[in-house]
């Protein structure tokens, strides 16, 4: 089932990873690579033997590097950009139908543009299903408890955040469509405001790094500690920096920590000094995906 599932392209992203999980079988994927006639030796050639990555700070960067060493795929590089280049490079590729392996996660707005597959990654070198948590200086409780509290509270789902992005992606600027959000689900924000006091122009500061989902989540998040009266400032760094800025207080909080694994070095050298709110997400993910036409379904395949 599937394999046929599969084929018909009608799984993708995060839940063909945990159809595979629960059915335990990678094999299937790579019998369908087997039934393909060499293809995936000419597929590194097209691509020069280039895994197309973001920036270089990026968890799932560093990962698509392990990952060249575990499946010992000798002749082949990371090439880092940006996000925003990554995303033009797949869709690039999938308009001339050519094969392209990116570094990428979940949620995102490619899986609702694009018919995309995580390649299967038996050695576990990706990690499993992630939590984005909220991480904030020390002293903010005291400091600022309306704003700590906001942000405790602030929790939502992939499809929320995925709707955001997908707005974004669409041409609308990164405030418009987190304002957008705001309107359209007020419960859920009326929720996370409740009985929390407004205040006068205090300063605030988020950091955060330009992925799209950061981008996203950070300006919902701005906008209703804005709402409550704080004049706040979102700046973007990258992803070490970020995280030390936090470490530091030079920065008060951030909603873009993937754990345990795409950041658990940065959580490792950073995360005792920072309070740890827990997860805005859950059911986050990162691997290597490519488009669906392209006759793989593993890591392995590439060699
Ligand atoms: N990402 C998006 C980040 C975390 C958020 C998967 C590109 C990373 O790889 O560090």
């Amino acid at each position: 089932m599937l394999t046929k599932l599969k084929k018909a392209g009608l799984v993708a992203g995060l839940s063909a990873t945990l159809l595979l999980a629960a059915c335990g079988g990678d094999n299937n994927n790579n019998n369908d690579a087997a039934s393909n006639n060499g293809g995936d030796v000419d597929y590194g050639e097209e691509m020069n033997y280039t895994i197309t990555g973001i920036e270089p700070g990026a968890g799932v960067v560093q990962a698509a590097e392990n990952s060249v060493d575990v499946y010992e795929l000798d002749d082949w590089t990371v090439d880092t950009s940006s996000s925003g280049a990554m995303a033009t490079a797949l869709g690039e590729a999938i308009k001339n139908e050519e094969p392209i392996v990116v570094t990428g996660w979940s949620p995102h707005w490619k899986f609702a543009e694009y018919d995309l597959k995580y390649l299967e990654d038996p050695e576990g070198v990706f990690g499993d299903e992630e939590t984005i948590n909220t991480m904030v200086r020390e002293g903010l409780e005291s400091d600022m408890p309306e704003a700590y509290e906001l942000l405790d509270n602030f929790y939502w789902s992939p499809d929320d955040l995925e709707e955001v992005m997908l707005m974004v992606s669409e041409g609308q600027e990164p405030e418009e469509a987190a304002q957008a959000w705001i309107d359209e689900n007020e419960d859920a924000v009326n929720e996370w405001k409740d009985g929390i006091s407004e205040v006068d122009g205090d300063e605030i500061e988020l950091v955060y790094v330009e992925w799209d989902t950061e981008i996203a989540s950070t300006n919902v998040v701005g906008l209703i500690l804005e709402d409550l009266g704080y004049d706040v400032t979102i700046t973007p760094l990258d992803n070490a920096i970020m995280w030390e800025a936090v470490a530091s207080s030079e920065a008060d909080a951030m909603v873009a920590a993937w754990l345990p694994d795409t950041h658990g070095d940065l959580f490792e050298e950073y995360g005792d000094k920072m309070e740890d709110l827990g997860p805005n997400l859950e059911g986050a993910k990162i691997g290597l995906v490519v488009p669906e036409y392209m006759d793989i379904g593993s890591i392995e395949d590439l060699k």
